[in-house]
């Protein structure tokens, strides 16, 4: 397999493991990525973190020795199921965190759109150059990116497709943090400042921030108060507020 697996105690570890083509994207990784997030969904992983193997990219994005002559029909049919698998990455029970050290390019930087978090090292590049091949992104960058980091940024990004460099990259939000050497340390750090907490209500919370950017506020204000009270039914709810007032750390159950 080149997408690999690994559970480090409660944190899922999905590595791109293809450094000698910058772990570019072939239709076959795509599938094993489909594959590999099924087997976090049946661990028992709190958080997901997914980062390219190698010292030089994350990933340098859709397999461009794959992509030419191609039917209309498959190329349509290929980008679609390439959108859905990525999108996979910010609907996964448990907050996904893509750590880019090195080149994340086209379809890299769309899987790390598609992540809940981002966090970039010291020689993070990040860019959509489809425009260079002569093509657009296709594996949701042109959705994601002005969600995140707003319109007029992302249309520069894709219609120059210049290269972000890791301290513009989180000036402009694009990534959440800076973290150092290769990341992974930090990167286990980050997320376990919130995987401790019960993992129903921060689907809850994850799904009520999603909908933000994709629904009116008066329908988003609707969408907050199911949500909230969703949570209020949990246990994890009594427990937190119960150790609130007992003066004591909370023992969540996800329940
Ligand atoms: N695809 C295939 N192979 C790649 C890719 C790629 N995207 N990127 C790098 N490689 C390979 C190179 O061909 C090279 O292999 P080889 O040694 O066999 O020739 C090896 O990785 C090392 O790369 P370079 O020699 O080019 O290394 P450099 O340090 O000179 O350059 C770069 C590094 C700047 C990252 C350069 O490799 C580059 O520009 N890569 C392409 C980046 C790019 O354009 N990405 C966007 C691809 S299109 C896309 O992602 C669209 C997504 C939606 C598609 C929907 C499809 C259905």
């Amino acid at each position: 397999m080149i997408v690999e697996f690994e559970l480090v105690d409660d944190v899922a570890i999905v590595t791109l493991n293809r450094p000698q083509a910058l772990n570019a994207l072939s239709f076959a990784i795509i599938e094993q990525i489909d594959q590999v997030l099924d087997q976090v969904c049946d661990s028992s992983a709190r958080a997901v973190i997914i980062r390219g193997a190698g010292e030089r990219a994350f990933c340098a994005g859709a397999d461009i020795k794959e992509l030419r002559h191609r039917q209309q029909s498959s190329q349509y049919a290929a980008t679609r199921r390439g959108q859905w698998v990525i999108d996979r990455f910010a609907h996964l029970p448990m907050p996904s965190t893509a750590l880019i050290h090195g080149y994340a390019f086209g379809g890299g930087l769309e899987i790390a759109l598609a992540c809940n978090f981002r966090l970039a090292t010291e020689r993070a590049k990040l860019g959509l150059p489809e425009i260079k091949l002569g093509l657009t992104p296709g594996y949701g960058g042109t959705q994601r990116l002005p969600r995140i980091i707003g319109e007029a940024r992302a249309l520069e990004m894709i219609l120059t497709g210049r290269t972000v460099d890791a301290h513009e990259a989180e000036r402009i939000g694009l990534v959440n943090r800076l973290v150092t050497g290769d990341g992974l340390t930090d990167a286990i750090n980050f997320v376990h400042e919130f995987s401790c907490y019960s993992q129903p209500v921060l689907r809850l919370s994850r799904a009520a921030v999603q909908r933000a950017c994709a629904v009116a506020i008066d329908e988003g204000l609707r969408v907050e108060a199911d949500l909230n009270t969703l949570a209020f039914q949990t246990n994890d709810a009594e427990e937190g507020m119960a150790a609130f007032s007992e003066k004591r750390s909370a023992q969540f159950t996800d329940q």
